[in-house]
């Protein structure tokens, strides 16, 4: 495991050692009276080809005198040499090892391969793992930038299949959170690519041009991410970062000269739990035995060559050692082993994730042998185990866990900030997701206020439309993008960002443009004593008196001249009335 080509992945390193760890504290634990477990570690260097060599593998007969595996239609009464497998990191090497276990079921659990495919059980029957799949992780990211206001924001993510998957899978969840992207860059997945300069630049130019976006999100492999940040770091970017799983909880990353300058990290790791015996098992590495674990040898002579650097530089250089370079240094074998540093660079999800995966496989076959001598190494078949596995139920710190429907444990998500104290980086915990809830929760005030803060950044495609307002969708294709008008008269808007404005109800109420209400329509009586109505009374009673007068004055006077002509005038206006 621990080699991606010629490099020295510490992280991997230390998911085989907490492998073993979880084995041997099973191993000295009462769990499984009079059995031991044993294991065998393979490195698939991240290769497809390398990891099917170690499947054929375990594959071959039990106790056979030389590995074969046989052939056959029915394989229920074939022991083959393990009874289940722990591995593999990546997903792309994971799905092909599975088809190969699948045709003798032997339960595989994964403990960081996250890809929503290997969900699909008839695909995948004998698969399971102990973190939930990527589908969720998307979900949380796009509720976390809905939370924290942001709707216009941008990705970046590796042209492989998991950049893909992602991107697609985070598209789905953004726009069911009203949230849209504003661009997508894809780097090439080969470092070797001739053209990963020119994309990058590219990338960095968007980024820089695109002045509304504030928040990005990247899906890539840690060492893509060194990469892009040395670059962006020389090119000032000053951005909030969203990282997924991969990088997250990455020491290598956040150890980058300057990290600070790139603005804010914040990211999702799988879920972590109580790892302390874990710590206290690398403290205690140097006493043990190290003939048959080749993994740690590797890692003494990576020690021994990297002796010259400093405290800070030993990650680059054992990352950066070639074979070559050990060769010239594997004489001097005598440092210690820094468990420091290895303990700094522990990333707990994955930890977690494997020492899961260890006890669940324990508990599994407790189970399974509660009726049978499981001395025996043909007590059982690896398929039988993968039903009670599916069955399982552990505790972990105090909470009941077990495999979904799919295969898949829904322990949830860390979200961590990379904060700054005392002038170093440091990768805090800062909320936790529950996958069930969909929602977050916080283990304290402050975290939650550093969870509230990031409110302050800005990425939105408009300003927000003010209550008494509501949004107009611009020709943009993007409905994050719109102008505010003022709500017509009677209607009204009480919120910020309003589709539309509601209608008063026109029989009783009213409001004018620009409204947050409907205000009451009255009815008004004028009062006996208010000296507008005593006016009106007047002005009334004048009228009245008026016209009783010039009806007296008009019969009194029938037959003068002067009231004959008006009287005619009276009859001419009826005719023209007319
Ligand atoms: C095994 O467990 C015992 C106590 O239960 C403890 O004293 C001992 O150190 C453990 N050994 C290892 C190798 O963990
Ligand atoms: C394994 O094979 C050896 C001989 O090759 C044999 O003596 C031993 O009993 C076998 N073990 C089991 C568990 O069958
Ligand atoms: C496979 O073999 C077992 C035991 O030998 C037998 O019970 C079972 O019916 C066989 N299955 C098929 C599909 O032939
Ligand atoms: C990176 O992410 C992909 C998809 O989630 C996963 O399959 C792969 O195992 C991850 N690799 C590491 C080293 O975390
Ligand atoms: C973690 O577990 C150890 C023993 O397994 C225990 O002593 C310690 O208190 C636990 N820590 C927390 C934070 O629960
Ligand atoms: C890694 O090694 C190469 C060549 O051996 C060297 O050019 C490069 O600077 C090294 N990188 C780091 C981060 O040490
Ligand atoms: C380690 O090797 C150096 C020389 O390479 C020697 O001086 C030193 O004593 C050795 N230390 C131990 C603990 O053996
Ligand atoms: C806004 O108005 C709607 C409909 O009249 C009402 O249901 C809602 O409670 C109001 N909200 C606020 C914050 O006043
Ligand atoms: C009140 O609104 C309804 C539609 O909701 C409309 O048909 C009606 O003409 C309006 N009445 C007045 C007096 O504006
Ligand atoms: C709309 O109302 C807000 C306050 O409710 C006020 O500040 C603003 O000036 C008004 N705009 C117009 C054009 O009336
Ligand atoms: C593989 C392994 O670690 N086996 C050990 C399990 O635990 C017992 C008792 O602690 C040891 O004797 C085995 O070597």
């Amino acid at each position: 495991m621990p080699g991606r080509g010629i490099f020295f992945e510490i992280q991997v390193f230390l998911q085989t050692l907490a492998m073993i760890h979880a084995i041997e504290m099973i191993n000295n634990s009462t769990l499984l009276s009079g059995i031991t477990l044993g294991y065998e570690i393979y490195d698939t260097c991240a290769e497809v080809t390398k990891a099917m060599g170690a499947a054929v593998r375990f594959l071959s007969k039990f106790n056979a005198s030389k590995d074969e595996v046989e052939f056959k239609c029915n394989y229920s009464d074939y022991t083959p040499r393990v009874k289940a497998v722990i591995g593999a990191s990546y997903s792309e090497v994971t799905m092909s090892v599975s088809r190969l276990l699948n045709l003798q079921l032997i339960p595989q659990v994964s403990q960081a391969s996250s890809s929503e495919i290997l969900s699909d059980k008839i695909r995948f029957p004998s698969f399971l793992r102990t973190v939930p799949s990527d589908l969720y992780q998307t979900r949380a990211m796009a509720r976390l930038i809905h939370m924290s206001g942001w709707n216009w924001i941008g990705i970046i993510a590796t042209d492989d299949d998991y950049g893909r998957f992602a991107l697609e899978s985070f598209g789905i969840q953004a726009m069911a959170n009203n949230v849209c992207i504003a661009y997508k860059e894809m780097l090439p997945a080969f470092l070797s690519d001739s053209t990963i300069n020119a994309k990058v630049n590219q990338a960095f130019e968007k980024i820089i041009e695109e002045t509304r976006v504030n928040v990005i999100v990247v899906f890539m492999r840690q060492f893509h991410v060194m990469r892009l940040f040395q670059k962006a770091i020389e090119r000032n970017i000053n951005k909030v970062w969203i990282a997924s799983d991969n990088w997250s909880a990455a020491v290598k990353v956040s150890m980058i000269p300057y990290i600070k300058r790139l603005g804010t990290v914040v990211g999702f790791a799988f879920k972590s739990g109580n790892i302390s015996t874990f710590h206290d098992f690398l403290k205690t590495l140097h006493a043990k035995p190290m003939e048959n674990n080749k993994f740690l040898n590797e890692y003494m002579l990576l020690l021994s060559a990297c002796a010259h650097v400093k405290d800070q530089e030993l990650n680059n250089c054992i990352s950066n050692c070639t074979q070559e370079s050990l060769m010239y240094k594997a004489g001097e074998n005598n440092q210690t082993l820094k468990d420091d540093f290895l303990i700094a660079n522990i990333e707990p999800g994955f930890i977690h994730s494997t020492m899961l995966a260890v006890q669940t496989i324990a508990y599994a076959i407790r189970e399974q042998c509660q009726d049978r001598n499981c001395k025996n190494p043909f007590a059982f078949a690896p398929w039988e185990l993968l039903e009670k596995l599916k069955k399982v139920k552990i505790t972990d710190s105090e909470k009941e866990v077990h495999f979904d429907a799919k295969g898949d444990m829904n322990t949830g998500y860390d979200v961590l900030l990379w904060k700054e104290i005392n002038g170093q980086i440091e990768i805090t915990n800062m909320a936790e997701y529950d996958l069930q809830k969909d929602d977050f929760i916080f283990p304290d005030e402050e975290k939650k206020t550093d969870f509230f803060n990031l409110k302050k950044f800005w990425s939105k495609c408009s300003q927000e439309c003010r209550p008494g307002q509501m949004k107009k969708v611009t020709a943009s294709p993007h409905t994050c993008c719109y102008e505010c008008v003022y709500c017509p008269e009677n209607h009204y808007s009480n919120q910020t960002d309003m589709d539309h404005c509601y209608l008063c109800n026109n029989k009783t109420h009213w409001s004018p443009v620009n409204s947050t209400r409907c205000h009451k329509k009255t009815v008004q009586y004028l009062n006996w004593n208010d000296w507008f109505a005593v006016l009106l009374l007047i002005l009334s009673g004048l009228g009245v008196v008026l016209i009783v007068m010039i009806s007296t004055i008009f019969t009194r006077y029938l037959d003068t001249p002067v009231v004959k002509a008006s009287e005619a005038d009276i009859f001419r206006s009826k005719w023209v009335a007319y």
